[in-house]
């Protein structure tokens, strides 16, 4: 906020489209848009500089309004202050409140609902777009109404506002995710490459990351907008992608529209009392609501496999999801993944059942083998044991694969280390014997074992009547 302070809220940014896009033409008729955006608490300047850039750069025509919807925010620089600032731009800048905190995902529904336009553009409160982003992300929507479209989202440094293309012109990406339901992005597969005429035709993507997006807003309304139960943040992109393309709509992103977004470096705000009375991670919930409304049996399974605390949160009545699911005729999750998320399974292939899950415990100290929070590639260490999973929730799948959420652990001469699971396979090099309880490492052909004075882990000579070698694993409940 200091640094964006300091920086003009009309400033020029680097064009960062593929040098193709300024001669793309675009029908003059194109559908008026609500840009809406939803906020909680975000800096003044930040948000200010949102708006500055999307009257500046959007043809007026087509912008009906910008539409603010405040998520019951409590600094005082978004109350009166705000209105007075917003009042130069008249009736094109609106501003509506939340008489309570609803998160994110009811805020931007009740945006739709309020909206003028007939296309709802939604962006988060800390964007910068680009030269002519809005023209491209409509005219997909022109020629079908039942598409919605992404720009691509380039980065705003949060230390220094500066604004950098998240990747080259000429590349393109488009959003999956991995069976623990993290976004993911990946090259487009060659099936679309060849069909592709030129680098900066919008394409097909099976998601997308969540923040930015235009829909028609009938349609959107009429898909029920985004699931009410869903909490605050987090997995309404898929619950809003599965519905759209399972439904008989589609997804497009958009090379030549670019948008800057700011990725922080840490969440700034709570949950509220949205969160209190939830037992287990919220976000998780989220992502069981949507995998239980949408996926078929068999790829639930792959969810609860690298997720399996999952199964015990209570997410609530999915009923009338169903119910919608099973009005709008919708396709199976199959279906989807065959036709359009068939790359996936390249990257994340269908995960084997663990045999085991759970704390992986010493027991010559009964403590618990943890990641120690860092990030892969790391050493793993050993903690007390606390029974919340997270760092200490360790899978063993049937073909050998140890793993800890997104991550894998292998070992080598220097130790036990968190690495990058290999792209594409699910196998590992583990066995975990259930009389002596020692973990082989079957390429060494050495067990893991503990240090008894540093606690250090390192792969040693199999002995199992050596405690420190010795492992269970301890299945348990969410807390
Ligand atoms: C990403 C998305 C974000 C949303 C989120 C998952 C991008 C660039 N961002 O995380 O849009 O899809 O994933 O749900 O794709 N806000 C509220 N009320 C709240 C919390 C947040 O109004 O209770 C506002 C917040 O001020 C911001 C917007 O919602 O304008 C998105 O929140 P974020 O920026 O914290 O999400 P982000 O970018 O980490
Ligand atoms: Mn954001």
């Amino acid at each position: 906020m200091v640094v964006s302070d300091e920086i003009a809220m009309d400033r020029d940014i680097p064009d960062t489209r593929n040098p193709e896009c300024p001669h793309w033409q675009y029908p003059e008729d194109l559908p008026t848009t609500s840009v809406v955006i939803v906020f909680h608490n975000e800096g003044f300047s930040t948000l200010m500089r949102t708006v500055h850039s999307v009257i500046d750069r959007s043809p007026p025509q087509f912008l009906k309004e910008v539409l603010l919807v405040d998520d019951f925010s409590d600094k005082a620089a978004l109350k009166e202050p705000l209105e007075d600032y917003i009042s130069r731009w008249g009736s094109k800048v609106r501003l509506i409140r939340n008489k309570e905190r609803a998160g994110l995902i009811r805020t931007r529904t009740t945006g739709a609902e309020e909206a003028k336009g007939e296309v709802v553009l939604f962006l988060d409160a800390h964007c910068e777009v680009n030269r002519n982003w809005l023209p491209p992300l409509l005219a997909p929507i022109y020629r079908d109404k039942y598409t919605m479209t992404v720009p691509v989202i380039d980065g705003v440094d949060h230390d220094t506002f500066e604004y950098r293309p998240v990747y080259g012109a000429g590349s393109n990406f488009r959003g999956i995710f991995e069976w623990g339901m993290l976004y993911k992005e990946t090259e487009l597969p060659p099936e679309i490459e060849r069909s592709r005429e030129h680098q900066s035709e919008p394409y097909k993507a099976p998601t997308h990351a969540g923040g930015l997006f235009a829909i028609n807003r009938e349609y959107f309304l009429s898909l029920g907008a985004y699931d009410p139960g869903l909490l605050v943040w987090g997995g309404e992109n898929f619950e809003l992608s599965f519905k759209v393309w399972q439904c008989g709509g589609s997804i497009e992103w958009v090379p030549c529209s670019r948008v800057g977004h700011v990725y922080r470096g840490f969440m700034p705000y709570n949950f509220g009392k949205l969160a209190e009375k939830k037992k287990g991670p919220l976000i998780t919930i989220n992502y069981k609501r949507v995998i239980e409304t949408w996926f078929d049996d068999k790829y639930k399974e792959y969810f609860y496999t690298r997720e399996p605390l999952a199964r015990f949160l209570d997410m609530g009545d999915i009923s009338k999801q169903l119910e919608l699911k099973e009005r709008l005729n919708c396709k199976s999750f199959h279906w989807f993944m065959e036709n359009v998320a068939y790359d996936m399974l390249r990257k994340y292939p269908e995960l084997p059942k663990n045999i085991h899950w759970g704390e992986l415990r010493s027991a010559a100290t009964s403590r618990c083998l943890d990641t120690m929070g860092h990030s892969a590639p790391s050493f793993m260490g050993v903690a007390h044991c606390h029974g919340f999973g997270n760092n200490q929730l360790i899978r063993l799948n049937a073909e050998g694969q140890l793993g800890v959420g997104e991550r894998c652990i292998d070992a080598d001469g220097q130790g036990i280390k968190l690495i990058f699971c290999r792209l594409g396979t699910v196998d590992g090099p583990w066995q975990y014997d259930e009389q002596n309880h020692v973990m082989l490492h079957k390429r060494i052909g050495k067990c893991v074992a503990l240090h008894p004075q540093t606690y250090q882990l390192s792969l040693m000579p199999c002995d199992p009547i050596n405690n420190y070698q010795k492992w269970t694993f301890n299945q348990f409940v969410p807390k």
